[in-house]
């Protein structure tokens, strides 16, 4: 009898044993490495899709930090000076370079039906691409147009706007939307061209041929190519651009990626676009092997930064918790190196189309601040739980609408009614 109680005990030890084993509790130092153990999806995602288990040593999350830009001025903010969207930043001959679509006009948007000749629709509508130069990022030198509207018919004669710069081989290359009617009166609806010179300071020829065409009939990308962002990659030309579609009636933004050997193209789209289902403007940047992604205010991922090894297939690599750059155009040095191993980013100039007031829209540039280098471990931009701090009235801000107010109303009273 007692023999049995001896094996009924030592079994239940061994059993005991097992199970703790199994399940034992995650530690309290959070291991480095994925630890061999039963983990939640959450866990395992953790481990699995970050580039570090913690934001502080993850290399694709930052806060964003803005400055004022100095030496661009907005005529009193009447609405009637615009600059946004800008181009990558560049450095040449001991200068940063930056492009953008500028619009002056004789008042500020109107919308499509008031629209014409010199009545802008649209804050990028009537506009040209105009660049200006910095010593230190922050002070710019507006050095004038680098391109201007084309003659009719030519691809961008209403408008030209939303650029971004390449350099190949030794020459400059421009990217544009080119319109050819008021923006609004159907959609947002142009192709892609482009114009290229010897010198970033230009002069600048038009190719005045459609390089990044609009998709078929039917296709996601039918009616706007926008956001043309040129980077070097894998020995070609990687370019991304955003599409509006659906249209249901809200549009969906998306963006796919087209490829080419030679600037002036043939450019081939990738079968498996959209690439990134959410942002708004494009903002990549070659990171480790891969592409990065600043992805924006729009999607299901919206606000996330994305990271895909082979420049075709991201996923989120980090969740900012700080206003994201709108816009941005990032100092990217290995932009154009057909570099194997990318160094990411630290600066880079963004907009702000809220810069005026109603009836006066117009937008600012502005510079914003981060480390999604792995060139320097700036903790400060690594900080994630303090910035919340946000004041009541901040929260207030985001007030109920008149409909929402009375839709509570309804509810309260059934409540009560219950
Ligand atoms: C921007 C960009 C494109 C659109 C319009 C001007 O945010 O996506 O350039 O056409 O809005």
């Amino acid at each position: 009898m007692i023999a049995y109680k001896r094996v009924a005990l030592l079994l239940s030890f061994v059993i005991l044993g097992c199970t703790l084993n199994a399940q034992k509790a995650f530690p309290f130092h959070l291991p480095k490495e994925k630890p061999d153990q039963p983990l939640s999806l959450a866990m395992q995602r953790n481990y699995d899709q970050y580039l570090a288990p913690r934001p502080e040593h993850n290399e694709l999350y930052s806060q964003f930090k803005y400055t004022e830009l100095k030496g661009l001025d907005y005529s009193n903010g009447d609405g009637t000076v615009s600059r946004r969207d800008p181009s990558k930043v560049i450095f040449h001959n001991g200068k940063y370079y930056v492009w953008y679509t500028y619009r002056h006009t004789s008042t500020p948007p109107q919308g499509a039906a008031k629209s014409n000749d010199t009545i802008p629709s649209s804050d990028w509508d009537l506009a040209e691409i105009w660049y200006a130069t910095s010593e230190d990022g922050i002070t710019w030198e507006e050095q004038g147009v680098a391109i201007k509207r084309p003659e009719k018919p030519q691809v961008g004669w209403r408008s030209v706007s939303t650029t971004d710069i390449l350099f190949f081989k030794g020459k400059y290359y421009l990217y544009y939307q080119g319109f050819m009617e008021a923006s609004g009166k159907r959609g947002d609806d142009c192709p892609v061209a482009v114009s290229y010179a010897d010198s970033p300071d230009g002069p600048w020829t038009a190719h005045n041929e459609i390089v990044i065409p609009n998709g078929g009939k039917g296709e996601w990308d039918q009616y706007s190519i926008h956001d043309p962002y040129p980077l070097v990659y894998n020995d070609k030309i990687y370019l991304y651009y955003k599409s509006d579609f659906d249209g249901d009636p809200k549009l969906v933004r998306m963006q796919g990626l087209a490829t080419a050997d030679n600037p002036l193209g043939p450019f081939t789209k990738s079968p498996l676009n959209p690439v990134l289902n959410s942002g708004h403007e494009t903002t990549l940047f070659p990171f480790k092997e891969g592409i990065a992604a600043l992805v924006i205010k729009d999607g299901n991922e919206h606000f996330t930064i994305q990271y895909a090894p082979d420049g075709v297939n991201f996923s989120i690599a980090a969740i900012t918790s700080s206003l994201m750059p709108i816009a941005g155009g990032p100092y990217i040095p290995d932009a154009f190196t057909n570099t194997d191993y990318g160094k990411g980013i630290t600066w880079g100039i963004s907009h702000a189309i809220t810069a005026g007031t109603k009836g006066k829209q117009y937008s600012i540039l502005m510079r914003f601040d981060c480390d999604l280098s792995l060139e320097i471990d700036d903790q400060e931009m690594k900080t994630h739980s303090n910035i919340w701090h946000y004041k009541p009235s901040d929260y207030y801000k985001l007030g109920l609408s008149k409909k929402q107010q009375q839709r509570i109303d309804v509810q309260n009273k059934a409540v009560k009614e219950k």
